[in-house]
């Protein structure tokens, strides 16, 4: 471990509890300054002990609702709780920033908890990688259970099982719309269902449905998904979605499954952090070849195609193996 005397101020403000410190550090991560690297450095050894579960669902079904109830219930039982909630900057979200920061601001003075809102700025690449350090940041800061809202619409929600050990899918009683516009991925990623909004009309039969469908499916390492209902708004069914996730993680533990998951996380990690630097080296180097001229010329005169014009490229600038 690194020596105490060499951890960056910031780092050493975020093990000991500073909070400003933790927002501080978690904005130059959020724009990549490089001030941030060796703090994040010196950060890494303390991580890895939260519960990350990450939350999913399509717009508006309550997810920042449920998070918000999950925080009462967490802290009730003296639970620590990071919330990070990544907001789309789509026309669609009209409000929904707003709304995150109302109610997750609901907490002044309570030390136990530490809420962030990062804009996803329409990138799905970048997402991954800025959350997970801030989730990380939030582990070593000291976090017992970590809580991050995502948008469920493609690639976010698959990513979100890359930084999560848990993850929740939230739906909504209309289930037959629900259900044709939940992506096949979605079924994939969830551990646990909430049908939330249950003081609505249809909740149960809609769980029910839900239900039979997570018994025809397969279970993933000998889990089968749980389906709770519950109403954010009406806070029922809130002690059962938390047991459910609970029941997810010590299931994790129970049949060592902890481990290895972490490792899949890792290992896509190490190599999406690879391809970056192989990609951006290569950039530079493309753009300064003066073979590349030749190349785009030849694409102009359509005398080559851009899969052949790439093998070649590919072919030049290919590390020694
Ligand atoms: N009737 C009812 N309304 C709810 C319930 N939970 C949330 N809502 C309402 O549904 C709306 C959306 O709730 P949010 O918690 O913002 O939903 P969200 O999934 O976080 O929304 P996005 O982040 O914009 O995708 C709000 O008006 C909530 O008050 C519930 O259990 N019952
Ligand atoms: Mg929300």
């Amino acid at each position: 471990m690194t020596p105490r005397r060499t951890i960056p101020p910031l780092a050493r403000g975020v093990l000991e509890k500073d909070r400003r410190a933790l927002a501080r550090l978690m904005t130059l991560v959020e724009n990549h300054e490089s001030a941030a690297e060796a703090s994040m450095a010196a950060i890494y050894p303390h991580a890895g002990k939260a519960h990350v579960i990450g939350i999913t669902g399509p717009l508006g079904v309550g997810k920042s609702s449920l998070i918000s109830a999950l925080l009462g219930h967490l802290r009730s039982k003296g639970r620590t709780v990071g919330i990070v909630a990544v907001d789309p900057s789509s026309p669609f979200s009209g409000g929904s920033v707003l709304g995150d920061r109302i109610r997750l601001d609901r907490a002044p003075g309570d030390n136990g908890v530490f809420i962030r809102s990062m804009a996803s700025r329409g990138h799905a690449g970048g997402i991954a990688e800025t959350t997970r350090e801030v989730v990380r940041l939030l582990d070593a800061f000291g976090m017992d259970v970590i809580l991050v809202e995502t948008v469920g619409s493609g690639q976010v929600d698959v990513e979100i099982r890359d930084i999560a050990s848990t993850s929740l899918v939230v739906v909504v009683p209309h289930l037959g719309d629900e259900v044709q516009s939940l992506k096949a991925g979605l079924f994939e990623i969830a551990d646990v269902f909430c049908v939330n909004k249950g003081d609505l009309p249809g909740a149960d039969g809609a769980a029910r449905y839900l239900s039979e469908m997570v018994s025809l499916g397969t279970d993933r390492d000998g889990w089968r998904p749980r389906v709770v209902s519950a109403s954010a708004t009406a806070a029922q069914g809130i002690s059962e979605l938390w047991e459910a996730l609970e029941a997810h993680e010590r299931f994790l533990d129970e049949k060592k499954l902890r481990a290895g998951s972490e490792r899949v996380r890792l290992g896509r990690e190490l190599v999406e952090l690879v391809r970056e630097r192989v990609g951006d080296q290569l950039a530079q180097k493309i753009d300064d070849d003066p073979q590349l001229d030749r190349l785009l010329a030849q694409l102009q005169a359509r005398t080559i195609d851009p899969h052949a014009a790439a093998d070649r490229l590919f072919r030049a600038f290919r590390p020694e193996t």
